[in-house]
């Protein structure tokens, strides 16, 4: 095995370099190799100071998280924490790459930090379900200050070398090479009158929050608005706090307890196990060492909502984007809607003015194919029809370069009869973006029978390069998210006739932890295309169809489930639908009852729990987390609970099918109204 921590001698300076790829994570081989280096260079009389870096793309990228959950093993990074601040002579951590979580920590714990321009560094344990177990909680408040380690704890974002540097957390930003850049500056250190002082030791950043507490109250309360239901972030509010109140030795004492209780529980075993989800969702045995093909320049075929959403992903990520649609009009309310989005992020000051202006300048409006000469991916955002669709794909082979990717971007459309309008079904797959595009991070790819395994391997790398979640799905109607969201709707519109209202059922699913109830989501999304698609296929949903009926669309019409103020979003309960819904169960004959909250939450994901079990069984889905993923990267699923089949897995599969069983089931009463 090759060695995990080399040490080097430049003159008088330790070079301690660790190897461990992909990302250089704290394993326990790691840590036990690193405190040997360091034992060494303290015994080394020669040597006046330390540098630490790393081989690879990057500094350490964390802790090894496939080590939580199972019983710690010593070294711990603590340990060789320890060992640096106690080895006599300045250490200087040398980041390159992402310096995250115990990596960071491990930083912390050094006399000085340098880092190349491009570094990025964070404490993102919060989406782990985790805080900082090394000191992070209060190395980092010492040296910056508590207001940005706290947005960088609770927020769990990483920031740049920059900011760093102009907060405290590093003390040179190094151009060129980066170890040359680091052991000069060490020998800078250790040819000083005195070391620096160690973060720990330090206060001075302290001071103005411990004589006005309130900034960082407001900052903590504004930081956790969203986190109801999720354990982590109060605790690292309360964590960040300590640094103000207590001995820093007491403070460590009670981040690790806290760190330790944490690994341990639910919601950090969900969230690990999305994190890996993840990254397997992206992976089949069919593009397993196939190279993508380059993209450099997209297309987006319809310019409405989604296609526009679709464009901003690409030229968020620097791709080039053309956005055709026939119509002059639709083409200019899309870039004008693209437009409006972006000046929303300047004015929320999420985006610098300069940067849109950039984004802006890679997206082209068209109204002609020809535009597409020039594409490496054609992405069809049209009209959810067969018909439309078909000739739209006939037109674009007709027009798109002989290498270039076909994708559509159909919600719940046979992509294989798509395909089957072109020459080239090999090239042809799905690429089922989530509203609003720009925003959701979800892509079902969706493999046709036809899709070549280079068509394939490039629709995932581009997702993941434009900041996606891809995960890799088979044809069905509905794809997985979809097919799942049916039955939801399904269970929904039964349960308002046996005696629930929309309200007991949002206020259920938000208490479970969906950050919108299912009812609510579809007045958001609109009740009428769900209703004109059931109109097509000769379904009904009594419920729903009664509300479309009465032109009642959702929030767009300012009525649907629920009634809503002029311009306003809060759904508001309305007696008159109120009264529809009982009439409705009248008329059926059923009998109306109080529904509690737990059988609300069991009937709604109980079905699409058993829907997902099926979608297995077909193959559709290649694992049970990759249906995790798409729950929770496209629905809001909370994250905490790990997406409804690690769920499924907590509660025990057993005791879901017992709640399923046909005594329980209800009536066939209607089609559900997604
Ligand atoms: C922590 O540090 C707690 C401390 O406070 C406590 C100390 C006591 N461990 O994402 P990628 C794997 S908590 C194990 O595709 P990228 C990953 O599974 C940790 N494995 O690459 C994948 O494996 P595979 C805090 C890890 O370039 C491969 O590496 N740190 C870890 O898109 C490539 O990953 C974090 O939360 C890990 N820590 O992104 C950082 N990290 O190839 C988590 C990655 O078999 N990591 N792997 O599928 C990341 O955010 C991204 O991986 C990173 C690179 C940005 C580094």
């Amino acid at each position: 095995m090759a060695d995990l921590v080399q040490t080097r001698r430049d003159g008088n300076v330790a070079v301690i370099s660790i190897d461990n790829p992909p990302v250089n994570a704290l394993s326990q081989a790691v840590r036990a190799d690193l405190l040997d280096a360091l034992v060494a260079a303290k015994a080394d009389a020669a040597c006046a100071a330390v540098v630490i870096l790393c081989a690879g793309r990057t500094f350490i990228a964390g802790a090894d998280i496939s080590e939580f959950g199972k019983p710690p093993r010593s070294p711990t990074t603590i340990d060789v924490i320890a060992a640096i601040e106690a080895l006599g002579r300045p250490v200087v951590a040398a980041m390159h790459g992402t310096a995250l979580g115990g990596g960071l920590e491990l930083a912390l714990g050094c006399h000085a930090r340098v880092a190349a321009p491009t570094t990025r560094l964070g404490q993102p344990e919060i989406k782990l379900g985790l805080i900082p177990g090394a000191g992070g909680s209060q190395r980092l408040p010492r040296l910056v200050g508590v207001e940005l380690a706290l947005t960088m704890i609770v927020g769990g974002d990483p920031i740049g070398a920059e900011e760093a540097h102009a907060s405290g957390l590093i003390d040179a930003i190094i151009d060129g090479d980066l170890a040359a850049g680091a052991i000069d500056f060490a020998r800078r250190l250790a040819a000083a009158p005195a070391p620096p002082v160690l973060a720990r030791e330090r206060d001075d950043k302290l001071a103005a929050a411990r004589a006005d507490r309130a900034p960082f109250e407001e900052l903590a309360s504004r930081l956790t608005r969203r986190s109801r239901g999720l354990e982590a972030p109060a605790a690292a509010v309360e964590a960040v706090r300590w640094s103000l109140d207590l001995p820093v030795a007491e403070a460590l004492a009670r981040e690790r307890a806290t760190f330790l209780r944490l690994v341990a529980g639910e919601q950090a075993r969900a969230q690990r196990h999305l994190f890996f989800a993840e990254r397997e969702a992206a992976k089949s045995p069919a593009i397993a060492g196939v190279t993508p093909r380059a993209v450099r320049q997209a297309a987006v075929i319809g310019a409405g909502t989604m296609g526009g959403g679709i464009a901003m992903c690409f030229a968020n990520a620097g791709i080039v984007v053309s956005v055709i649609d026939v119509s002059l009009d639709a083409l200019t309310r899309g870039l004008d809607l693209v437009a409006a989005n972006y000046r929303a992020s300047v004015a929320r000051g999420t985006l610098a003015p300069a940067d849109m202006e950039q984004r802006l300048a890679l997206i082209r409006g068209a109204t002609a194919l020809p535009a597409i000469a020039d594409a490496d991916i054609v992405i069809e955002a049209a009209f959810e029809d067969m018909e439309v669709k078909r000739g739209i794909f006939a037109d674009i082979d007709r027009h798109a370069p002989a290498h270039a990717l076909l994708a559509t971007n159909t919600s719940y459309l046979d992509v294989d009869a798509i395909a089957r309008a072109t020459q080239r079904p090999k090239s042809v797959l799905g690429m089922h973006f989530f509203s609003p595009a720009q925003v959701m991070r979800l892509v079902e790819i969706v493999r046709g029978a036809q899709t070549a395994p280079e068509a394939l391997a490039t629709a995932v790398a581009l997702a993941r390069r434009i900041g996606k979640a891809p995960a890799i799905v088979g044809v069905c109607h509905g794809f997985v998210g979809n097919r799942m969201h049916r039955l939801r709707s399904v269970e929904a519109e039964r349960l308002m006739l046996e005696g629930a209202l929309p309200q007991d059922i949002d206020a259920a699913m938000t208490e479970f932890g969906f950050p919108m109830g299912p009812i609510a989501a579809s007045d958001l999304a609109g009740l009428d295309i769900g209703w004109r698609m059931r109109k097509a296929q000769g379904l009904r949903a009594e419920i729903a169809d009664l509300l479309c009926e009465a032109g009642r669309f959702g929030q767009k019409t300012g009525m649907g489930f629920y009634r809503y103020a002029a311009g306003a979003r809060d759904a508001k309960p309305d007696p008159q639908v109120e009264r529809l819904i009982i009439d409705a169960s009248a008329r059926l004959g059923v009998a109306r009852r109080a529904i509690g909250a737990e059988e609300i939450v069991e009937r709604v994901l109980f079905p699409m729990i058993n829907e997902g079990a099926r979608i297995l069984e077909e193959k559709i889905a290649q694992r049970p987390g990759d249906i995790d993923v798409i729950w929770v990267h496209g629905y809001a699923f909370p994250a905490w609970r790990g997406g409804p089949m690690h769920y499924a897995d907590t509660l025990g599969r057993g005791h879901v099918r017992a709640r399923l069983a046909p005594d329980r089931t209800i009536h066939r009463l209607g089609t559900g109204f997604c």
